[in-house]
């Protein structure tokens, strides 16, 4: 059969430009076909590095203080920006991503393979956030590919004004405070560039950045290369006296604990996720997303709870 080269119709939408003026915006199928005349509108680099550096350094002023910081952006740390952002559009939400794209280990379902399980009743969240599923069984529902959960829940929380992402960008440290009962209570994170804190052995002077929040919420995945940091954290400070270690794969029993344990492990630091598997000593669940999903659900109620008081 022969190949359309023709590109489906876009109906025309108007820009209102920075001027005030407004402009009829060219359509795809207007560009198609017609390379010989094709031209970028004009640019100067320096308006380029001038786009990105002042929207970057203005988050990093706005988001300095800000209302609660999610470490990891994983399908925990995701699930929570995405249900706190939509209850609390007054609340300023800081992710703190260490690996340049977030996502976490959900980009694939399990092993190298494509699908994801979400046994029920997570299924209620993909419908919330409009994954289509097939319902394979009672039980369970598939995602044709994991990177279509992954990317349809980034993308919405991006979206939200009240969320920054700030991937490749590390927590090195806590920031916390005397609870005046002889315990600790959480005050915020100190980040670095994730290029930058993986040379503290072979440079000097990268001191790292501060961001000043009354919660944090830390879904950095079991233990790893970066996994389980503020779990880990609070146990060489002496916030909590030793972990628990996650325990061998069990999913039935895994996700129920995870989700149902999910909550502020000292005040201030709420932890949810794989993470938390290595505070209790809860078993994992391997490739199911269930309960990283509605442990996400739970983190964000434990987070409004404390604003609510
Ligand atoms: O890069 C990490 C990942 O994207 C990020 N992260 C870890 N330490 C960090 C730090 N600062 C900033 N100090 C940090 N970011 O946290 C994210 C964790 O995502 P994840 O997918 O590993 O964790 P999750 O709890 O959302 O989901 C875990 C899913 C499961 S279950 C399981 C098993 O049972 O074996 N394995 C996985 C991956």
């Amino acid at each position: 059969a022969p190949v359309s080269t023709k590109i489906a119709a876009v109906p025309h939408t108007t820009a209102v430009l920075a001027n005030g003026s407004s402009t009829k915006q060219k359509t795809i199928e207007e560009m198609a076909g017609n390379w010989a005349d094709f031209k970028f509108a004009p640019i100067r680099e320096s308006q380029v590095s001038r786009a990105m550096t002042r929207r970057y350094f203005a988050d990093l002023d706005k988001y300095a203080e800000s209302d609660i910081v999610i470490v990891g952006a994983g399908s925990c740390g995701l699930s929570t920006a995405y249900c706190l952002a939509k209850a609390r559009p007054d609340l300023k939400i800081a992710i703190i991503e260490a690996s340049v794209s977030p996502g976490g280990g959900a980009w694939l379902g399990g092993q190298l393979f494509s699908a994801m399980v979400m046994r029920k009743p997570a299924d209620a969240f993909l419908r919330e956030i409009g994954v289509p599923y097939e319902d394979a069984d009672d039980d369970f529902v598939v995602v044709k590919h994991a990177a279509l959960f992954t990317s349809t829940i980034l993308s919405k929380v991006i979206q939200f004004p009240n969320v920054k992402l700030f991937n490749a960008t590390v927590v090195e440290d806590l920031i916390t405070r005397a609870d005046g009962k002889g315990g600790i209570r959480l005050a915020g994170v100190v980040t670095n560039w994730t290029l930058v804190s993986m040379h503290h052995d072979d440079q000097s002077c990268m001191d790292p950045n501060t961001i000043n929040a009354p919660v944090v919420i830390s879904t950095t995945g079991h233990d790893g290369p970066f996994g389980a940091f503020s779990a880990k954290r609070l146990v060489s400070m002496g916030g909590l006296p030793a972990l628990g270690g996650m325990r061998g794969l069990d999913m039935n029993t895994a996700e129920d604990a995870i989700v149902k344990g999910t909550r502020e492990v000292v005040p201030g630091l709420i932890i949810g996720g794989m993470e938390l598997s290595e505070v209790d000593g809860a078993n994992r669940m391997g490739p199911t997303f269930g309960a990283m999903v509605l442990s996400g659900v739970k983190a964000a109620e434990e987070a409004l709870m404390i604003f609510e008081l």
